[in-house]
């Protein structure tokens, strides 16, 4: 996997500076509801670029239109905020091309909304998640069914590096960041350390751990990554700080809805084991939710919320138990039924999510026939 970040690592390099003239901008984006990774992934971009290839401020753009409070007061608090740009308006002109770099997602449609179509010039992927299935598929007609942009931006899409294995973007970017020092030794680097550099490897560890649930979900792999990081000056205790911030009550009373709300548990049984499937309902916070109910003993739980315009979102976890037994990638899971629903899924095998329209009234049946025929189990 290092080999290939590091061919990756060299292709965006020579990519970005040899075709620096044929942007007007090159475009950092992440998720909706951007989190701490993709705020730690999209910054940290944005100041490798400026650092090793291109110092101009107003052509590298890190366009967060939607992070999450946890993620805005982070930014805040390590003086980062006036690094981003959250209108589109504040650096758009009708004339620019853009090159778009995206992270730490695997849903196009939605986060490009803002940006007209003609204006993009070429695309780059950077993500962790389960691999688009689109981008492995020669098919034509795919790209209509996964959604209605994914065509066009496929024919875009440059180059691009999934690494299912990595528990965070934050650390393949920590990974091109090292790269691209050994590259540059020799062409006079500008990456002085400095407070700027401190603050970019504290976010990043800060992404590092959020999404890895404190490396719950790591390879060794990232170890060497937290290890060059806090040669930066980023500090463990320092991050679990800034990541202590209060949970909201919005949160906390939606967690104590969802666990009111939980039917009747069903179980599966296979050849081995037991599993506990919860389902229950909140119209926000469902992976809290559901995390909050795998704490309780449950192995997979279902939360679905239901929104405006017949739209639905089903969220997804399993126990750590769950995934070290079983095979069943919900991330895969969930990218065909958003597809079957006329929306979007992915996400990784134990924590994933779908949108779609149309709720079906047996959709708690239709999940959990699909749990027992992978499992080749039975609800007791
Ligand atoms: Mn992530």
């Amino acid at each position: 996997m290092y080999q290939r970040l590091n061919e990756f690592s060299q292709l965006l390099y020579d990519k970005i500076n040899t075709k620096l003239d044929d942007f007007d901008k090159i475009i950092i984006i992440s998720h909706e509801n951007t989190d701490y990774d993709g705020v730690a992934a999209v910054l940290a971009l944005k100041y490798l670029i400026q650092s090793f290839i291109c110092q101009d401020n107003n052509k590298i753009i890190a366009f967060l239109h939607s992070n999450n409070l946890s993620a805005s007061e982070a930014l805040k608090s390590l003086e980062l905020t006036n690094e981003c740009i959250t209108k589109f308006g504040d650096f758009h002109n009708p004339k620019d091309h853009y090159l778009i770099i995206i992270v730490d997602t695997n849903n196009f449609d939605k986060i490009l909304e803002p940006i007209p179509k003609e204006q993009i010039r070429e695309m780059i992927l950077i993500d962790h998640h389960e691999s688009l299935a689109f981008l492995k598929s020669n098919n034509e007609e795919y790209g209509q069914e996964t959604g209605k942009n994914s065509l066009f931006f496929k024919s875009l899409l440059s180059i691009w590096y999934i690494d299912p294995q990595a528990s965070s973007c934050a650390e393949i970017i920590a990974g091109i960041w090292q790269i691209w020092e050994q590259l540059t030794v020799s062409k006079n680097s500008k990456l002085d350390s400095n407070a700027q550099e401190k603050r970019i490897a504290l976010l990043l560890l800060l992404g590092i751990l959020s999404d890895s649930a404190n490396l719950r979900y790591s390879q060794n792999s990232v170890i060497p990554n937290i290890q060059f990081l806090i040669t930066r000056g980023a500090d463990i205790q320092q991050v679990r700080r800034l990541s202590s911030i209060q949970i909201t009550i919005d949160e906390r009373i939606a967690k104590i809805k969802g666990a009111a709300r939980v039917e009747e548990p069903i179980l599966i049984k296979d050849s081995t084991y037991t599993w506990i499937v919860l389902f229950t309902n909140v119209n926000s916070f469902e992976a809290a939710v559901c995390r909050s109910l795998i704490d309780l003993g449950a192995d997979i739980v279902f939360c679905l919320s239901t929104q405006k315009n017949k739209e639905f979102r089903l969220i997804v976890r399993s126990s750590e138990r769950f995934q070290g037994s079983s095979n069943i990638n919900f991330g895969l899971f969930m990218e065909q039924l958003g597809t079957q629903y006329q929306g979007h899924g992915g996400g990784h095998s134990g924590a994933a999510g779908m949108n779609g329209f149309n709720c079906p009234d047996n959709l708690k049946k239709i999940v959990i026939k699909k749990i027992e025929g992978d499992l080749h189990g039975k609800v007791k």
